[in-house]
């Protein structure tokens, strides 16, 4: 008899794992339109916090002639409290807290964003490691997976998506001489060793290690709106504090954000706002 793993041996073991359920029917058509809205100020530059096509990370700078991406979606000058209402849903926190194996109380609330396809030109992301880049070497690149997350992150797809692709299990592994050969000489590739596709289906999640390796391909014509989140816990420290924190949360403190939130999630901002407050100010090596 096989014993079906848990959804976070599944992530553990695997570097991630495909969940269903988290958006409803109803929120489905609620977080599209929302989601219609907040890509249409993205792309006529209403909205400046965004990821511009042609860039891979961050500064994505003011001007975009293209997006692929857009950022903070629970700023309160966006206007869609619908996202942090659905960041605070009861199914998505239950999911969280199992996979993090953590108590609520626990929880931090940290980034939203939205992936989506460009309109003009197809994109793609190179081969990577959310927090590790590709020339260390091996001691660095052991010690670095080495780091526990104290987080998870995930995307949603709102539609159907393939722009994801991974290696499975490479996540706490150094790479093959052939994997480093790909990541660091040609890191378009389409023929990585043991690539795979993460499919979603409109309404499906995918948490992932973000240390797998992974790309991913945009192509213009195929609509996509993929909320991209991650949520951390208390025990995360300096480490934690360094990802969150230098995406700049300064328009999380203001009482104003704090108000759109559903009353679920203000255990989780003032754990944000602390974590904030223990680190101002300290150098968190935001350059690495
Ligand atoms: O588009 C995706 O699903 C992945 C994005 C990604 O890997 C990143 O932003 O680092
Ligand atoms: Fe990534």
């Amino acid at each position: 008899m096989t014993v079906e793993r848990t959804i976070s041996q599944r992530l553990e073991e695997d570097g991630y794992v495909i969940v269903d359920g988290l958006v409803s029917d109803e929120q489905l058509e609620i977080l599209r339109a929302a989601a219609d809205r907040a890509v249409a100020k993205a792309r006529n530059d209403e909205w400046k916090l965004r990821r511009v096509v042609g860039v891979q990370f961050p500064p994505w700078g003011e001007t975009a002639d293209d997006v692929w991406g857009v950022q903070m979606i629970m700023h309160p000058d966006l206007k869609e409290p619908e996202f942090a209402k659905w960041y605070g849903s009861d199914k998505l926190l239950d999911t969280v807290c199992e996979i993090l194996e953590s108590k609520e109380e626990e929880l931090q609330l940290e980034l939203f964003n939205m992936l989506i396809n460009p309109e003009h030109k197809d994109f793609a992301l190179e081969w990577h490691r959310d927090d590790v880049k590709p020339n260390v070497d091996e001691k660095e690149e052991i010690e670095r997976l080495a780091i526990p997350h104290y987080g998870t992150q995930w995307n949603t797809a709102l539609y159907d998506d393939a722009c994801l692709w991974i290696v499975p299990k490479s996540h706490y592994r150094i790479r093959t001489p052939e994997e480093r050969d790909i990541n660091i000489n040609d890191p378009l590739s389409l023929n990585m060793p043991g690539q795979m596709c993460v499919e979603l289906k409109a309404g499906q999640t995918v948490f992932y290690n973000n240390n797998i390796l992974h790309r991913a391909v945009y192509d213009k014509s195929k609509k996509r709106a993929t909320l991209h989140g991650c949520m951390g816990t208390v025990n995360g420290g300096p480490h934690r504090a360094r990802n969150i924190l230098q995406h700049g949360v300064a328009w999380m403190r203001e009482e104003r954000f704090k108000e759109t939130l559903p009353a679920r999630l203000y255990p989780l901002y003032d754990n944000l706002i602390k974590l904030a407050n223990q680190n101002e100010g300290k150098d968190l090596g935001f350059s690495q």
